[in-house]
């Protein structure tokens, strides 16, 4: 049995979502109560994946995340082998920034035997990959190139493709680690354009950029190195006292 839309519902609940994204290759396994116990109080749901992860270390790290907190845990598969039932729900990506055929379409189909008798929420997302300033690890496994900032019109034009293909949700990401986020102004011309919710996240590391994405229209910010680096990210920004706290490999 398919779980119903708790995921979705939550986009028409609230303008304000919040995931933090851990990467099953670079979370140490025994460390996971601790970053739990660390994990921004804004926090609404974690998202987990990564672009190449090691098969069964997807399912490892959210069967240990279950018994720690009752978020909900949203995959977000570098690719199909990613994709675990004990999870809530599961981004479907199409890279439609793209053009490789692989991550357009095959990985979902390689996907399907998974999926038949899944109950995760199954979520089509047009995921768009924009320019973050330096090559990230999406650009390099999917082998395909980021859009350029500068060019709104073709990101939107993109974003409405992939609703009116019949996506639920419009992820703008600019890669881990990107060292340029996705701008303001790219946001609020997809927001213009599109009745879907949209994710934003990539080289997000601080509350008042998370502000700005929720401003400019994204309904949902992803934060992964900022919260790797220091799970008391969102505090330390605001006081200078708060300790850092050690949770990767
Ligand atoms: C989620 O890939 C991003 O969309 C995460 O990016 O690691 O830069 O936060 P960061």
């Amino acid at each position: 049995m398919r779980k119903k839309n708790d995921f979705l519902q939550a986009f028409q609940d609230s303008s304000q979502l919040l995931a933090m994204l851990m990467d099953p290759d670079k979370v140490d396994l025994s460390k996971v109560e601790n970053l739990v116990q660390h994990l921004p109080k804004a926090t609404t749901h974690l998202f987990v994946g990564g672009s190449e992860v090691e098969e069964k270390l997807t399912e490892e790290l959210v069967v240990l995340l279950k018994k720690q907190t009752e978020l909900p845990i949203i995959i977000f598969p570098g690719d199909y082998t990613q994709i675990t039932n004990e999870a809530d729900a599961l981004l479907f990506l199409s890279l439609l920034s793209g053009r490789n055929p692989e991550f357009l379409i095959e990985q979902q189909v390689k996907s399907v035997e998974k999926l038949k008798n899944t109950s995760l929420e199954i979520i089509p997302t047009a995921y768009l990959l924009i320019d973050g300033g330096k090559e990230t690890s999406v650009q390099r496994v999917s082998q395909t190139l980021p859009m350029a900032q500068e060019n709104i019109q073709a990101i939107v034009n993109t974003a409405l493709a992939g609703e009116y293909s019949g996506k639920q949700l419009i992820y703008l990401e600019a890669g881990s680690g990107a060292s340029t986020k996705v701008s303001t102004a790219v946001i609020s011309a997809v927001k213009k354009e599109v009745s879907i919710p949209i994710i934003v996240g990539g080289g997000i590391r601080s509350e008042k950029e998370i502000k700005q994405a929720y401003q400019a229209g994204a309904t949902m910010v992803v934060v992964g190195t900022a919260f790797e680096d220091n799970p008391a990210f969102l505090v330390s920004n605001s006081a200078s006292t708060s300790k850092t706290v050690e949770v990767s490999k």
